[in-house]
């Protein structure tokens, strides 16, 4: 069986991180291997969350892992919370992905704001870690962040291009800005393969809220279809449309949740997709 490494938080309650990526992935059929970066008894949108930091855990899991040989399919990296984190992370590269595809979500920003805690100090840093990776995949704000350049919510394609490439020369095989719309009533992610040189942009119907985690569904989903065998362009048309899956599901809850989506009830249209 493949095996995915991932290292993010595990937010007790968000419905994000560890909580989304640990299913979605072995619900793809695929074992999920974990580091765990930190326990917070919610995502950092709830006021007075805790917070237990895992850190000094990292390196002694990573000497286990190395070992035991453990070999990954991919790596893949979510939320982290620091410049020692990223470091890590960095490492974790090194020793285990040899072979392995190497996926950096930098999850620390979005409608133009860093999320609380972060600073564009730790951005500079994340960039550096998006450097060694062969797929980014940041929203429009953290490639602002990323590339130290102003936010604009307005744009067109070739801005988008512009950025994709930007975002590349830094170092990333291929970058794939998420939450992009040309037209209003549509939602989707613009990607660019800079060993190819060529640009791909899927869009679905927009759904009338967003939720949080949504964007670390998509990240896992996109990790695991390409971990089973889906081609780049495939794999960003699955995770799109599971994403929209699971808010479509959402809605149609009666007094839904309104900080997560409900991605559980949303696997077998995974599956489906993944196996159609
Ligand atoms: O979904 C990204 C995320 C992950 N983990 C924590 C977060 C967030 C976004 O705010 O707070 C702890």
């Amino acid at each position: 069986m493949k095996r995915i490494a991932t290292m993010q938080d595990i937010s007790c309650v968000g419905k994000c991180s560890l909580t989304v990526a640990l299913p979605v992935i072995s619900a793809m059929g695929i074992e999920a291997a974990v580091i765990p970066t930190a326990v917070l008894s919610t995502h950092t949108m709830f006021q007075g969350f805790t917070f237990c930091d895992l850190t000094d855990e990292i390196k002694g899991i990573m000497d286990h892992w190395e070992k035991e040989q453990f070999d990954f399919e991919a790596i893949y990296t979510g939320y982290l919370g620091s410049f020692r984190q990223i470091d890590l992370a960095k490492e974790l590269f090194e020793r285990f992905a040899k072979n392995s595809l190497k996926l950096v979500d930098p999850c620390m920003a979005d409608n133009g704001q860093l999320y609380y805690g972060f600073t564009p100090e730790f951005a500079k840093a994340m960039n550096s870690l998006c450097a060694k990776a062969d797929i980014i995949v940041p929203n429009l704000t953290e490639a602002s962040f990323l590339l130290d350049i102003p936010y604009t919510p307005e744009y067109d394609e070739a801005y988008i291009q512009d950025v994709l490439r930007k975002l590349c020369a830094e170092g990333a095989k291929k970058a794939v800005l998420t939450g992009i719309s040309f037209e209003e009533g549509t939602l989707g992610a613009y990607a660019y393969d800079s060993e190819a040189d060529q640009f791909f942009f899927y869009a679905t119907k927009e759904e009338a809220e967003h939720f949080h985690g949504t964007g670390d569904i998509w990240a896992s989903t996109l990790c695991g279809a390409l971990a089973n065998g889906k081609d780049f362009e495939e794999s960003i048309r699955i995770a799109c449309d599971y994403v929209r899956e699971c808010i479509r599901l959402t809605l149609a809850e009666e007094n839904h949740n309104t900080y997560g989506v409900n991605f559980e009830q949303a696997v077998p249209y995974l599956l489906q997709r993944l196996n159609g």
